[in-house]
């Protein structure tokens, strides 16, 4: 992604508002600027600095870059400022791993050494060409105070390294320009580049449509991976706002949980095409087909790009990347959530920006949608364990899991709802819009079937404490709809954090009377997988008092009809290495 930017034109504005719901936005980033810059001693404390996400020691970091796995180890770029806690200074950190767990910090790999990318290098992908070599493409900046962007390329300077420590950029940069009738400021972030049958490498820039609202997945090809020409149309549209970091991959028959290599083309496998809107800053994807024929990539619900959107994660997650893992064979997902304290804040912790734990994903038996799961080699970190079964939640109650220390755990539950009789009914009118109607029915109004769910990082009186939960609707023909909040309002004492309340609808059958919910707490982070990792919710969160041990774990029921924990199971969690802090 690029540079932050707020400035816009007003018509152009008044339509986004319109097209994106993004009031909220503007609005946030007025009262942002208001905000007193005083900063309380907790938000200094290094138990709020999250412990198993990760990070670098200090400084800023965003985007996921060029994730990849080679010769025995997993290599993550990310982009960075070496000289502070905001955006600024942009160059490409290194990171090495062996499990997508514990990170080695390296040098960094990718900085601004020639013409073509002398004043930015900014996001890119990986791809492995069939000789083993890798291939970087990322966008660069050659011009200062333009944000003009073209797109490069880097090799490994020693393919013998596994560590992949020096990269050089061969001599015929750029690779690929603006040309007549691109908006110039508004063209970056390439993807992985896949293989086709005629020979061809194709690869996805994210762009916008001149003078319009039309983001693009632009298409380029090559024979060579060096010479590559621009198709004539995008591989796909949508009237959303410049597409930042798209991401285009195939993924198996439904329910089948391997990954495929992106150059792996059959007619009969669904792609996933991914964009980050840079209007909204939330990642969107829909499901569909891709005719390597036409070029055309066409989503299976014609109006997915803009209507009842399918998003990875509901919460604070973004400019997200995946890879291929050759090694498990599997697809994971890397993505960047940064901080939802103030500028003042960060810049008084000398940190800011995490990235989710990997998630592997693949498609759900349904097929309309993926699913997401922490990768396997997090459990590794599990310590102590609590378990509790077989206990009713009743109307109004709550109880609390005790015997370990939850500020830095992993909790499983699995709820069951013994009848859904009394689900309040759902409003048509919010069926795209389930923020707005968890802002409204948050964890503390009454409901019927739910609010259930956790109360996780709450203080000894539950003055702060962060809400995960469910709440179940039906519709006028009596189908139950299930909606997943993750409710941060009560988080914290402290005045000038941004505290939105996120949601998604769940597609699970809660008929069955069976709903699971898996929450990854860090100190500072709760990351939600509900339904199987059906729906997920990151959210950042500062307590002035439920930190460290001063954290507990609840779960609540504020709906009229009893629920039951069948089961829940709390790990603490270990800390990993990470990066050498
Ligand atoms: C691998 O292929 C790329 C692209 O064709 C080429 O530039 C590179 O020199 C090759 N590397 C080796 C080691 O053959
Ligand atoms: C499309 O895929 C088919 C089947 O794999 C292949 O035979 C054909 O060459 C491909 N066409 C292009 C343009 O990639
Ligand atoms: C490019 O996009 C930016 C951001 O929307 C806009 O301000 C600018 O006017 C656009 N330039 C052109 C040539 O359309
Ligand atoms: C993260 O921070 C909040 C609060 O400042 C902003 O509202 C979000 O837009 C921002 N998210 C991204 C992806 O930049």
């Amino acid at each position: 992604m690029g540079a932050p930017k707020w400035v816009v034109a007003p018509l152009a504005l008044l339509l986004l508002l319109q097209l994106a719901g993004a009031s909220h936005d503007v609005r946030r980033s007025l009262e942002a600027e208001a905000a007193s810059p005083s900063v309380p001693a907790s938000i200094l404390s290094p138990l709020l600095r999250t412990g198993y996400h990760f990070q670098p020691p200090m400084n800023w970091i965003n985007d996921p870059n060029g994730p990849l796995y080679y010769k025995g180890w997993y290599h993550l770029f990310y982009q960075y400022n070496p000289k502070g806690a905001v955006w600024g200074n942009i160059i490409w950190a290194h990171s090495v791993s062996r499990d997508l767990i514990n990170w080695i910090a390296l040098d960094p790999a990718i900085k601004p050494s020639i013409p073509t990318d002398q004043f930015g290098v900014w996001s890119g992908s990986a791809t492995i060409l069939p000789n083993g070599t890798v291939a970087m493409l990322y966008t660069g900046i050659d011009r200062p105070g333009t944000n003009y962007q073209i797109q490069n390329i880097a090799f490994p300077k020693d393919p013998s390294d596994p560590l992949l420590r020096e990269w050089v950029k061969p001599g015929y940069n750029p690779i690929a320009i603006p040309e007549a009738g691109m908006n110039a400021t508004q063209f970056r972030d390439p993807t992985t580049a896949w293989h086709a049958g005629d020979g061809l490498w194709r690869m996805l820039v994210g762009g916008l449509k001149p003078g319009t609202l039309r983001g693009m997945a632009i298409l380029y090809r090559s024979r060579d991976f060096k010479h590559w020409v621009r198709a004539k149309h995008p591989l796909h549209s949508a009237l959303t706002g410049m597409w930042e970091c798209p991401d285009f991959f195939p993924v198996r028959e439904p329910g089948h949980p391997d990954g495929l290599d992106t150059s792996e083309f059959g007619p009969h496998y669904k792609y996933v095409l991914k964009n980050s809107l840079d209007l909204t800053r939330y990642d969107y994807y829909t499901v569909g087909t891709y005719n390597n024929r036409t070029e055309r990539y066409v989503p299976d619900n014609p109006t997915g790009d803009v209507y009842q959107r399918l998003q990875y994660d509901y919460g604070n997650f973004y400019a997200s990347k995946t890879f291929y893992d050759p090694a498990k064979n599997r697809r994971v997902l890397l993505g960047w959530a940064n901080e939802s304290d103030s500028v003042a804040h960060d810049n008084a912790k000398g940190w800011a920006g995490i990235h989710a734990i990997p998630r592997k994903i693949w498609l759900d038996p349904s097929g309309k949608q993926l699913l997401q799961w922490p990768v396997e080699e997090l459990d590794q970190l599990r310590g102590k364990a609590v378990s509790v079964g077989d206990k009713v939640v009743m109307p109004g109650q709550h109880f609390e899991v005790t015997g370990l220390q939850s500020y830095q755990s992993d909790v499983e539950v699995s709820f069951e709802v013994p009848s859904l009789d009394k689900a309040e009914p759902f409003h048509p009118a919010y069926a795209n819009d389930a923020q707005k109607l968890c802002g409204m029915k948050n964890a503390d109004v009454k409901g019927g079937v739910g609010p259930f769910g956790l109360w996780v990082l709450a203080s000894d009186n539950l003055a702060e404490k962060t809400a995960v939960f469910f709440r179940v609707f039906k519709d006028g023909h009596g189908k139950p709809l299930v909606l997943m909040c993750s409710d941060p309002t009560k988080s914290s004492l402290t005045a000038g954090l941004y505290k939105p309340t996120f949601a998604g609808f769940v597609d699970t059958d809660i008929s069955s009377g069976k709903i699971s919910l898996r929450s990854l707490i860090d100190r500072s982070v709760v990351e939600s997988f509900g339904a199987g990792g059906r729906t997920c919710i990151l959210s950042r969160v500062y307590p002035s008092m439920a930190i460290g041990k001063d954290a507990h774990l609840h779960v609540f029921n504020n709906g009229v009809t009893d629920i039951k924990v069948s089961k829940l199971t709390a790990w603490e969690m270990k800390k990993p290495m990470m990066n050498g802090a």
